[in-house]
């Protein structure tokens, strides 16, 4: 390569590549370097955030010099890599993570304590990289992990948004949303000004024959923006696999400001271009399930598609092999349908630049691409307008009419009686204006389609995708049931149980191979561990309990049940049932006499989730929430029996703190409507039990850990429908402890009535979409047995001890396994060696 240095200076430089340290002292002067030099402050001027900071370039140090090695390991390996395309990344922070992955924690800890510093505060300085909005974001980050943990060459293509999401405040019970601005001083990223990708926007299409004879396609003018790539390091657990996560910025392109402009005096106006470019890449879009269809979105997705595929496929270009050979060196898998114009960026690709025939280049495509399908709900299927597309994408919209139009001759060609059939695949939906739709061109796109869970993927089978499985037949779809980091849900959120747990099993090789918990069953009768396992739970039930003093500035009782639902604020994620459930205990303990109330167990109820600023439902039950606390928590009737907690600004942070606290905690979605869910393997891996619905992975965790270790209620996914017709045209009535919940709130109790009414309405007049009257009673009835369970605490123990021991499969190892096997066909590099030399230096 040209820019190699020549060989006989090699030894030169090898003398004096950093190798990065590896004891106390090492880390030490790395971290005093740092803070004197990069950061210029000097000992009689050194903080925790510059302690932090220091710190973090000192590990970010060490994890360039194994990016780096990694890269060349994986360009000499010249395997297949995959590319995991996701608008949302939500890695949370960085520091800890990194510390505990290269097994340099206790260093660290041991040098900041020389220099006056306690670890768990220099941690807390980081702020989150909140890049997602919830379940979907999370997955993301929780792949990388295991990618490099398990050394795929794999690696993630995101965007760098200058603000990820919104900060969430509590006002007066209301959500107040805030900018998060988090990249005043990000030690984890790489500006790479050297790869840039210049992306087209607008304009037209001159299509012509050459000279040859050829016909050729060009897609001219418009408005050029440049595309800078970040690079972010994943280190891997106990290897020395780092893996890359590129986040594309935007930013005018050179050529496009405008000296004219600028010298004839309109200086604001070329800024004001070059701010309009910027602003591509500025913000996360909270994301409701609800499909808005805003212009600036499209911008993103193809700006980000097009960055990406352009340097995949640079890259791929420098093995100088045959395009035939692309998808056996490329695989992409599609996060949802947020990227599938990558599908079309690759067939212009191929076709326009490249001079591919079309159906060569449609055979790369669609054995290159995956497909993942997170949510059956209609409402959030996406489809972009025809003419927003025409405008600001012309060439594109002619490949998918192409696409569709080679699509509905071939299902014509086999279905020729079934015009219908052609209507309801069609990409392009009839509309006023037409529509196109993006998981259907994901699904042509790729060779295979999967849900996230069991339920899930037969869902996506039997309604939203049926028509596709009669036109490919069952085997384009397929599951992979979702899976967490038990390196970031186990070992760094809870690091007295993950001691606890290798204590008992012989070594913390369960962090890398999840099944090994088994170990643990044998141990559930052991006394002496059964009350360390309780001692843990409650000593971070006291962590927990200190959290919600310094933030709300009251405090709860750590021995009383901690009853948890944190996650996005959605109607069908159903907080309003727990909502009216704790409506439904605060009335009983006002109606019982001081003895009845001796016989309860206390409870504190914790909700955290923020609702996307547009759906007002949503934040009129956080408003709810809000109030109800604000009356609870003062009743001398109640006192330490029940108490009502809203955590503000829920993220990836306070999720460590959270999980590893509960008692119980709620999945209770509507059957059928969460594919899969997450946090319900964080909280059962912490030790916790679930209340839940039969819905999403909880069926799977069911059949793991047994079904006297989980407390299910409610209606089934096959009987949702019929109830709902019921709702409308039977003789339907609200469930009578509900009502009675409902008059609690019109009278008043929680602050003016009219502030909730909608909540009400939708379930009395609506006809109760999410069929929460349907469900409460054995809610509350589920919620009664746990009072009585947990009074058994001697049984609450095994159960948790058992369920844990069990939770081996919900590891992200395996799931990112699956994936290898079965839709990538990667395999993963060999690093023996690299290990070895480590070992020895
Ligand atoms: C990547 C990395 C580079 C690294 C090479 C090594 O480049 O930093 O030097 O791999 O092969 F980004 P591309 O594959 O992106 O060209
Ligand atoms: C979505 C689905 C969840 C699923 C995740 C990851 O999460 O059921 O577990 O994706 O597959 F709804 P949200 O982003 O909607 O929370």
């Amino acid at each position: 390569v040209e820019s190699s240095i020549p060989e006989h200076m090699r030894e030169a430089w090898k003398k004096f590549s950093p190798k990065g340290f590896t004891t106390k002292d090492e880390f030490e002067s790395e971290a005093v370097k740092h803070i004197e030099t990069t950061l210029a402050r000097s000992l009689f001027n050194c903080d925790e955030l510059a302690a932090y900071s220091g710190t973090a370039l000192a590990f970010r140090d060490r994890l360039i010099i194994d990016w780096n090695k990694t890269q060349q390991r994986q360009s000499f390996a010249d395997q297949k890599r995959l590319y995991y395309l996701s608008l949302e990344f939500l890695m949370g922070r960085a520091l800890d993570n990194a510390m505990l992955n290269v097994g340099l924690k206790n260093v660290a800890k041991d040098g900041l304590a020389d220099l006056g510093f306690r670890i768990e505060d220099i941690i807390a300085q980081e702020h989150d990289a909140a890049l997602g909005n919830g379940g979907l974001g999370r997955l993301a980050a929780c792949f990388l992990d295991s990618m490099a943990t398990l050394n795929y060459a794999a690696w993630g293509y995101g965007l760098r948004y200058r603000y990820g999401i919104f900060k969430q405040e509590i006002q007066d019970g209301y959500q107040v949303e805030i900018p998060d601005y988090w990249l005043d001083f990000n030690p984890w990223e790489f500006p790479r000004h050297d790869v840039s990708v210049d992306v087209q926007f607008y304009g037209w299409v001159n299509k012509y024959t050459n000279d040859e004879g050829k016909q050729i396609v060009s897609w001219q003018d418009g408005e050029i923006v440049t595309a800078t790539a970040y690079d972010v390091p994943v280190p891997g657990y106990g290897t020395p696999t780092v893996n890359n996560l590129r986040l594309w910025s935007s930013k005018a392109s050179s050529g496009e400001f405008d000296f004219a402009k600028f010298n004839s005096g309109e200086y604001e106006s070329a800024v004001a271009d070059e701010q309009r470019a910027e602003t591509i890449s500025a913000v996360l879009y909270p994301n409701d399930n609800l499909e808005r269809g805003k212009e600036l979105r499209l911008k993103q997705q193809y700006f980000w598609c097009a960055a990406s595929l352009h340097d995949i496929v640079r890259r791929f270009k420098k093995s100088k092999r045959k395009w035939s050979e692309f998808s056996d060196q490329v695989a992409i898998q599609l996060n949802d349908t947020h990227p599938t114009l990558a599908i079309v960026e690759l067939q212009r690709i191929l076709v326009d630049m490249e001079g591919l025939g079309w159906d060569e280049a449609w055979t790369i495509v669609t054995s290159t691409f995956g497909y993942t399908n997170h949510t059956v709900l209609p409402e959030a299927l996406e489809k972009w307008s025809v003419p927003l597309i025409q405008n600001l994408l012309p060439r594109h919209l002619q490949i998918i009419y192409e696409i569709n139009l080679q699509f509905l001759q071939s299902v014509e060609k086999r279905f020729p009686k079934d015009r219908d059939l052609l209507g309801r695949v069609s990409i392009i939906e009839e509309s006023q204006p037409k529509m196109v739709r993006m998981a259907y061109l994901a699904i042509i796109g790729s060779h295979k389609v999967n849900g996230v869970a069991e339920l899930h993927s037969d869902l996506i089978k039997t309604t939203i995708f049926k028509d596709f499985v009669k036109v490919y037949g069952p085997d384009k779809f397929t599951n992979v049931t979702n899976g967490i980091t038990p390196r970031r849900w186990l070992h760094q959120a809870n690091p007295r149980l993950s001691e606890l747990i290798a204590s008992k099993i012989g070594s913390y090789e369960f962090l890398k191979d999840l099944t090994l918990l088994n170990k643990l069953e044998p141990f559930v009768d052991d006394k002496e561990f059964k009350k360390e396992w309780a001692e843990i739970k409650y000593a971070n039930k006291v962590r927990l309990a200190q959290h919600i003093q310094t933030t709300k500035g009251y405090s709860v009782n750590p021995k009383a049940l901690f009853d948890i639902q944190v996650k996005r604020i959605h109607e069908y994620k159903r907080q309003q049932l727990n909502i009216f459930g704790v409506i439904h205990r605060y009335m009983a303990i006002k109606s019982m006499s001081p003895e009845e109330r001796k016989k309860l167990v206390p409870r504190v109820s914790v909700f955290g989730g923020k609702a996307a600023p547009g759906y007002w439902m949503a934040k009129t039950i956080i408003h709810l929430i809000n109030k109800v606390g604000e009356v609870v928590n003062k009743d001398p009737d109640v006192g330490d029996l029940l108490k009502v907690v809203f955590l503000e600004d829920y993220n990836v942070s306070k999720a460590e703190i959270i999980v590893p606290a509960s008692d119980i905690s709620e999945h209770i979605s509507t059957a059928g409507t969460e594919a899969s869910g997450t946090s319900n393997m964080k909280f059962v891996l912490n030790g916790g039990m679930i209340i839940g619905t039969l819905d999403g992975a909880n069926i799977e965790i069911t059949r793991e850990i047994g079904e006297q270790n989980i407390f299910l209620f409610g209606n089934l996914s096959e009987d949702v429908e019929d109830l709902r017709h019921h709702h409308f045209y039977g003789d339907y009535k609200v469930n009578p402890e509900l009502v009675k919940v409902f008059d609690c709130i019109k009278k008043g109790t929680f602050g003016d009535e009219g502030a909730f009414g909608a909540l009400i309405s939708g379930i009395v007049e609506h006809g109760d979409y999410y069929l929460v009257s349907d469900d409460f009673n054995s809610y509350c009835q589920t919620q009664d047995l746990i009072d009585e369970a947990y009074k058994d605490q001697d049984a609450w123990v095994t159960k948790s001890i058992t369920s844990v021991a069990r939770m081996g499969f919900f590891t992200s190892d395996r799931c990112i396994n699956e994936y290898a096997d079965t839709i990538w066909n990667i395999e993963p590099l060999d690093v023996a060696e690299e290990k070895e030399v480590r070992a020895r230096t």
